[in-house]
């Protein structure tokens, strides 16, 4: 992965046990229509471990409470449980200060908190904001919707055949208008890992704040804010073996500070009069009402549960997994891989020669491989391509080389059903 995550390459990661980690995952010795399941559509959403399952328990079990309201034992539990998993996310993602994590429900309300509340207060027509070809939807609607409300302008930055972005054309793009660089740190539809922090030094050079896309990036290598030097960025949880309904947007303190809430309720407030309404301190002016406590618990015991495994231990098997699975589907004739970037996450997307990527999927799921089938909400990554869609195969920790082996015999035998 990206410049910080090239130097993980190098180092010696400690060996995965992948056995030990299923143990965690009991979901996964499940058969699925007679077939052992191969779960590859982590891209979409990662599996659970007991360790995460069972924090939220005993949340609702021990200490269900509402947070930073009651002076009662259990809402003051709940309250330490809340604030120490912002400390968890703090640490994971390197940040300066707690004030800067503020919990969302995932990537797509982190980017429409920054649109709304910094974009709105911010931008004025002809103001520009680039994006890369490779965005997915969730950071190319929200700031069409600015557009319309502001008069904000997009600027596309091209990719190349492989799915690389274009930096030279990205370069060119920076101009005395832009006011916002909002890239994915890696590409959902191929894998593409950007180059992050060149990115964030080339806007910087300009004067230009830069949101990182993190959603597929965070589970698959370490991610270092203050390495990175990125103004925002923003992650799923659900995408990190944590619940779904719970995410991060991390932006630097100055920036927060100076940025309107945008949602209005209880909590963001410190003293309300009809007449006039005082805001509470960061983070708390962004996370209006009753959070989603249960899902920030599990999200804090899903970041201990990785550390435990270590992000460069991850890296390190995912990109074996990849390396295996490139390899296998070079073998495969009538099988195209759709992005080929020299730096890749743990993602395989692919065309099977006249057969449509749904009924790639179709007959994938008969043999108990999971896998995603679409424009996986990055159409203008498929109009680039000139496809509907590709299928995409997506790795994570608990995945193993047999199941690479599923995958690919499961392709084999769909090619054989359509006759290819
Ligand atoms: N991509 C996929 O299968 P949410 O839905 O808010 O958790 O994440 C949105 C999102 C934003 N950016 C990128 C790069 C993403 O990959 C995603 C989610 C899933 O590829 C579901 S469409």
């Amino acid at each position: 992965m990206s410049a910080i995550h090239d130097e993980v390459r190098h180092l010696q990661a400690p060996a995965l046990d992948v056995e030990t980690v299923r143990a965690d995952f009991p979901i996964l010795a499940q058969t699925v229509r007679g077939k052992p399941l191969a779960y590859l559509d982590n891209a979409a959403t990662t599996q659970k471990p007991l360790a995460v399952i069972e924090a939220e328990r005993r949340y609702y079990l021990e200490y269900n409470s509402n947070i930073h309201r009651g002076v009662h034992l259990l809402s003051q539990k709940a309250t330490d449980a809340y604030e120490a998993a912002r400390e968890k996310v703090r640490r994971f993602l390197n940040a300066r200060h707690a004030e800067e994590i503020v919990f969302v429900r995932g990537t797509t309300e982190a980017i429409n908190l920054v649109a709304q509340s910094w974009g709105r207060s911010q931008l004025k027509p002809g103001d520009e904001i680039v994006l890369s070809l490779l965005e997915h939807h969730s950071n190319i609607v929200p700031w069409q919707l600015l557009g319309q409300q502001t008069g904000t302008v997009l600027k596309v930055a091209p990719i190349n055949d492989a799915g690389e972005l274009m930096f030279e054309e990205f370069l060119r793009l920076l101009g005395p208008r832009t006011r916002l660089v909002a890239v994915a740190h890696v590409s959902n539809a191929l894998g593409t890992v950007n180059p992050a922090r060149a990115i964030v030094e080339a806007a910087h050079e300009r004067g230009v704040p830069v949101l990182l896309d993190g959603a597929q990036a965070a589970a698959h290598g370490p991610v270092d804010v203050q390495a990175l030097d990125c103004d925002f960025y923003a992650l799923s949880g659900h995408k990190l073996y944590a619940p779904t309904g719970i995410g991060v947007l991390y932006g630097k303190r100055e920036l927060l500070e100076a940025m309107p809430p945008w949602q209005g309720g209880g909590d963001m407030i410190r003293t309300v009069s009809f007449d006039k309404t005082e805001y509470n301190v960061l983070p708390h002016k962004f996370e209006a009402g009753t959070p989603n406590i249960a899902g920030t618990i599990g999200l804090g015991a899903a970041l201990d549960y990785v550390a435990g495994i270590g992000l460069e231990a991850i890296a390190a098997h995912e990109a074996e997994l990849l390396r295996h699975a490139t390899e296998e589907a070079r073998r495969i004739p009538g099988m195209r891989l759709v992005g080929t970037a020299r730096d890749k996450a743990a993602i395989l997307s692919f065309v099977l020669e006249g057969i449509h990527p749904h009924d790639v999927g179709t007959i994938l799921d008969s043999e108990g491989v999971a896998i995603r089938a679409g424009h996986h909400c990055a159409m203008p990554v498929m109009t680039r391509f000139g496809i509907p869609g590709t299928a995409r195969a997506s790795f994570a920790v608990y995945n193993t080389h047999a199941e690479v082996d599923a995958l690919m015999a499961a392709i084999r035998k769909a090619q054989k059903f359509f006759g290819r």
